[in-house]
């Protein structure tokens, strides 16, 4: 059957994108891999998995009733809150019975002589329609390292970004972890608290900052729903679509004192909001020592063996150029008998034995390996797609060199797609949420101005797309971001991965000003054709 528009996904951009298909009267089909809506938010049950921004502003914004019915328990809301969530607004919007779930998209071909997208999906079935909007997700695509002798392991496994619907027991269990990035750091308290050991395998360590959560009382909560419309309006073209601000001043120029009480008061503030304490502080590398420094001296307060305190403790990138991470306790967790680190970077792993890790000086017993090794990030989900132009172009090897997109949403040779949340957009370094909201109006605002014109097919320009793609390297050139050596923001987590650096880090409001500006100006960039 041919459709106006199919959507891959069902997490936040694609549940939104849906319900617009919806209310601009397209036909539409919904297709997804889990066997219900959330996106990241179904698939990352792990226990302590919880959000870094507030639930109060990772929330949509864009219709008043439901902002006002849903109330939020807790300031940073956990994965089953979420989760909840995104299935209340697909009940509320009617949304979940345009879906195919359970089933995955397995190849994406343009069809020249129909001017459609052709998708195969893993139950066998082909659907047609005039637009793909991807809203397959940034870290979706999961990384599985094949450490050697895996194959091997009798014990359980799991991977965090996979996590089972059943909640695994681990009590009495050796319980080894392999992974120490946002997700590792928020499981491993968790995993202590039920495992007879628990051993963490640490290749890079990140900094984090503890989550200050607490639940809304009634009377913020009244306050903030009072208050909603004008915390969206601070929140539409500011830098992470959120209402907070920085200092105004650059680090330098804040005297001691005023500067350690600013990083005081961000530390406590919790939440990826520490990395932004200066505006300088991820352009100027002595800004960033100021805040790095405080940061390492909180680690050193809080492990009690100096030894582990040092391995804890980021050797490889300025504070905040990987994403900084939010824990509940798991410096503290170091400082439990039966929980130890591994510092892989000292003895790396050599192989996977039936009931053992094995690294080139020990060996550590155990039952079951969890890994939170992250994903294949902002190309992964596109590229294991890897969809094909009416010319025959696959996209994995349009982005053999690193993605080249037209505002983080299209791509040259691949006509009426969409990549939501993707490559070349803020996406990651913003609150998703609202990101998606201006990414989807950007798109249907597109589709409706190209249906106006008769025009069946827009595409981007080539030279749109490279300068586009310039101006993304270019302002990451004058961040320190690109100094992170193991940053999956540079593709450097996953082997033989171009290192380019993917996030548009200009700011979400630049960036929406952008978005605007193109359409304002008639769609300059893009190609309008009919057939
Ligand atoms: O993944 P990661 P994540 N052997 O890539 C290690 C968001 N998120 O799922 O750094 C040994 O950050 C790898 O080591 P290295 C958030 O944006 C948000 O934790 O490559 N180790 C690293 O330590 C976040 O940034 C929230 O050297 C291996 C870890 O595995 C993003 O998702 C919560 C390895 C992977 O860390 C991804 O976070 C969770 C190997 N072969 C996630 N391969 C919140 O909102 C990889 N590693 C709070």
């Amino acid at each position: 059957m041919r459709h106006d528009v199919i959507v891959i996904g069902a997490g936040f951009a694609g549940l939104y994108a849906m319900h617009r298909a919806v209310t601009a009267g397209l036909t539409v089909l919904g297709i997804d891999a889990a066997a219900g809506v959330g996106g990241t938010w179904y698939w990352n049950r792990y226990p302590g998995a919880r959000c870094d921004v507030e639930s109060v502003d990772y929330s949509y914004s864009f219709d008043d009733d439901l902002q006002r019915e849903w109330t939020w328990t807790e300031r940073f809301a956990a994965q089953p809150e979420i989760l909840a969530y995104l299935e209340h607004v697909a009940d509320r919007f009617d949304l979940r019975r345009h879906y195919a779930f359970g089933t995955s998209v397995t190849s994406a071909a343009f069809d020249a002589d129909s001017g459609t997208w052709e998708v195969h999906t893993s139950t066998g079935m082909r659907h047609r329609a005039d637009f793909l909007l991807c809203a397959t997700g940034c870290l979706s695509a999961v990384n599985r390292p094949a450490l050697p002798g895996i194959e091997e392991f009798a014990g359980e496994v799991y991977y965090t970004a996979a996590w089972p619907d059943e909640a695994p027991d681990f009590t009495g269990k050796h319980v080894g972890l392999v992974g120490t990035g946002s997700s590792g750091i928020q499981v491993a308290p968790l995993l202590a608290d039920s495992a007879a050991s628990l051993t963490v395998f640490q290749r890079s360590p990140n900094y984090s900052v503890p989550m200050p959560n607490r639940p809304w009382t009634d009377d913020e909560i009244r306050r903030l729903k009072a208050g909603y419309a004008e915390r969206r309006r601070r929140s539409a073209y500011a830098p992470a679509g959120t209402p907070h601000t920085s200092q105004t001043k650059p680090a330098a120029e804040v005297d001691p004192h005023e500067r350690a009480e600013a990083l005081r008061q961000r530390w406590s503030q919790g939440g990826v909001l520490f990395s932004k304490t200066f505006p300088d502080q991820l352009t100027d590398l002595a800004a960033n020592d100021v805040a790095r420094e405080f940061a390492e001296a909180r680690i050193r307060e809080l492990v009690v063996d100096p030894v582990v305190a040092e391995d804890l403790i980021p050797v490889d990138h300025p504070i905040g150029t990987k994403r900084i991470c939010t824990d509940t306790g798991y410096y503290q967790t170091f400082n439990r008998d039966h929980v130890s680190l591994v510092n892989l970077r000292r003895e790396p792993i050599i192989g996977v034995t039936a009931d053992s890790v094995r690294t080139t000086i020990a060996e550590y017993p155990c039952d079951a390996l969890v890994f939170a090794t992250g994903f294949d990030a902002m190309t992964g989900a596109l590229t294991r797609i890897d969809p094909v132009g009416p010319d025959g172009d696959r996209l994995s090897h349009l982005w053999a060199d690193g993605p080249v997109t037209f505002l983080g949403l299209m791509i040259p040779h691949l006509p009426n797609l969409f990549s939501l949340s993707g490559p070349g957009s803020p996406s990651v370094l913003a609150n998703m949420v609202l990101h998606a909201e201006i990414q989807v109006d950007w798109v249907f605002a597109l589709i409706a101005a190209a249906r106006a014109e008769g025009a069946t097919q827009v595409e981007a320009r080539p030279d749109a797309a490279d300068a586009w793609t310039r101006h993304v390297a270019e302002v990451a050139e004058h961040t320190l971001f690109v100094r992170a050596d193991s940053s999956w923001y540079l593709g450097a987590n996953i082997d033989g991965k171009k290192r380019v650096f993917m996030p548009y880090v200009g700011g979400f409001g630049t960036y929406r000003t952008h978005c605007d500006d193109v359409a304002e100006n008639d769609y300059a960039g893009l190609v309008f054709t009919s057939r």
